[in-house]
């Protein structure tokens, strides 16, 4: 039962994985052919990123055929064989479903410029004012106005994300029929569960324009709302018929609005991503950062182990910068790395590791804005150019939040290329490629790798690591220490988050030391992690 509450789950960003055909894309034959990587971690399941036929606006998020693979990614023969044998390795396949809304591409939206198609309301089209104003005044994710006006229906069309991401109309019965079918498409080929992208804005009630905020104006009309929920449990009535898993990504909630999306008597999704936690360094909108503060991430994360029942655990993914820079620390990249591990594979919850961050890659090393792809970035860029923001800052912001600084490919090897292709990156390989690498991580028993492996199988063998109750008994300025039990069995975590040593009064023996400890009398140098076993 629930076999994801005692499985790791690793996320595959395809396009930076693995090559196999020297054009510099990675593809599923590449996935493949590293199976047995993630098998050596542990994995018992893989969130792919979206693979499906797309133009690529958004890398894969912008979707044109749901029941087709990107041809840049391989054939549908290569994504069934991915589901075979990563079946026979014990690995499930988790898709991403993208339904908030398709690429302009989408067969859907070509016809529903049409007013007189079956497909005219699949999409939000609207009037513009007479004075020539958008239909409201709402804004976007990516920093840019939401609608696009259409010549050919002469009216526009919303998008909470890029122009090419039209978002779908749900007061439309059929557009739920249409996802109904794409479900059970993926569910008879053997997929195992979806990852829901921005799932808790589907829908929207009305199109009103609402009190200007200083970002995302409008959201009070979609975030989170009832419509939202009655299309999340229709949508389980058919995942159940095959025992499917989800993961909602969930944008601005709070514990209870999580609850209320994955509280298993909701019968809506299992889990959610929420951003709290990411959002830590920040004032209100990434763009800003702020100090990173250990003693209101700690906080954060008790409220959200104690609030849920279960979660997603999560320090990486697609969208963020990676981990060690931002909540540990370059200078000490190793054993920063290693506390991250232990943090995200010892507290309550679903941990959800993305690629790379098992050999502690860091940011993208790049130095100017065309060594960038992501669409987010660049609209960004813009956006700050048209409030005169002065190149350097406009230049800091980007290269400290871009997208792309997770995107690069995975680092298989030293080398230009890092093993990752024999052709042309689509993104670049990090110059750091020499010093951070699998290659070289295999053959050394106290690397970053060989920590997240020794970590994921004492999970594995540790009922109190999986399922165990959570329990906080300190969050300070630097120092968190954690309690997991089950029954008889308990475990102490105590994790230093400073440069600086500290020192904490919890004991047990030592399970595990990222300085190679087997006695822990309380002081602790920087950034060591320990697990304790209570005795
Ligand atoms: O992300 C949704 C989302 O909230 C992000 O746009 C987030 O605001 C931003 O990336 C933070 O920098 C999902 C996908 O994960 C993302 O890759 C897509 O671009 C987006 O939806 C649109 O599908
Ligand atoms: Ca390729």
């Amino acid at each position: 039962m629930d076999w994801w509450k005692d499985a790791v789950i690793y996320q595959i960003y395809p396009r930076s994985f693995q090559d196999s055909n020297g054009d510099g894309i990675g593809d599923i034959p590449g996935i493949i052919s590293r199976l047995d990587h993630l098998q050596e971690l542990g994995v018992g399941a893989i969130w792919l990123s979206p693979v499906y036929r797309s133009p690529n606006a958004d890398n894969g998020y912008d979707i044109s055929d749901y029941r087709e693979i990107n041809p840049e990614y391989g054939t549908m023969e290569d994504m069934e064989r991915l589901i075979r044998e990563a079946g026979d390795r014990g690995i499930r396949i988790i898709m991403d479903l993208v339904i908030n809304h398709t690429s302009t591409d989408h067969y859907w939206f070509r016809q529903s410029r049409d007013k007189n198609s079956p497909y005219a309301d699949y999409y939000y089209w609207a009037h513009g004012g007479a004075d020539g104003s958008l239909p409201n005044n709402w804004t976007g994710f990516f920093g840019e106005d939401c609608w696009e006006f259409d010549p050919e229906r002469c009216e526009y069309y919303l998008h909470l994300f890029a122009k090419s991401q039209a978002d779908l109309n749900y007061h439309n019965p059929e557009v739920l029929e249409e996802v109904k079918d794409i479900l059970r498409f993926w569910l008879r080929k053997g997929v195992a569960g979806f990852r829901c992208d921005v799932i808790n804005i589907l829908w929207k009630d009305s199109l009103a324009s609402s009190r200007k905020r200083l970002a995302l104006t409008g959201s009070e009309h979609y975030l989170s709302l009832e419509g939202t929920h009655k299309i999340l449990r229709e949508l389980r009535e058919v995942l159940d018929e095959y025992g499917a898993m989800t993961v909602g990504e969930t944008v601005f909630v709070s514990p209870q609005q999580a609850r209320d999306l994955c509280g298993p008597e909701r019968k809506e999704l299992n889990m959610v991503f929420s951003f709290e936690h990411m959002e830590c360094d920040q004032y209100f909108l990434k763009w800003f950062k702020r100090k990173f503060r250990p003693r209101v991430f700690f906080e954060c994360l008790t409220r959200w182990q104690k609030e849920l029942h279960w979660n997603a655990v999560y320090l990486e993914n697609h969208d963020q910068p990676r981990s060690i820079p931002r909540f540990g620390s370059e200078k000490y990249w190793k054993e920063s790395g290693k506390l991250l591990a232990t943090l995200e594979l010892t507290l309550r919850g679903t941990p959800f590791l993305y690629q790379g961050q098992e050999i502690g890659m860091l940011n993208f090393d790049f130095t100017r804005m065309r060594q960038l792809n992501d669409v987010e970035s660049k609209n960004v860029e813009k956006v700050l150019r048209r409030f005169h923001i002065p190149q350097k800052l406009r230049w800091k912001i980007i290269k400290r939040t871009s997208r792309d600084n997770a995107r690069t490919p995975f680092q298989w090897e030293n080398g230009p290329r890092g093993g990752f292709t024999d052709g042309r990156p689509w993104l670049g390989v990090n110059h750091n490629c020499e010093t951070i690498n699998l290659a070289q991580q295999e053959e050394d028993p106290d690397s970053i790798w060989s920590w997240y492996k020794a970590l994921s199988a004492l999970r594995r063998e540790t009922g109190a690591l999986r399922r165990g109750s959570f329990e906080q008994l300190e969050a300070g300025n630097q120092v968190y220490a954690y309690q997991r039990t089950l029954g008889e069995d308990a475990y102490t975590v105590v994790l230093n988050f400073s440069n600086r040593p500290a020192s904490a009064a919890h004991r047990g023996d030592v399970v595990m030391s990222n300085y190679g400890r087997e006695q822990f009398d309380g002081q602790m140098r920087p950034w060591e992690a320990v697990i304790l076993k209570v005795k």
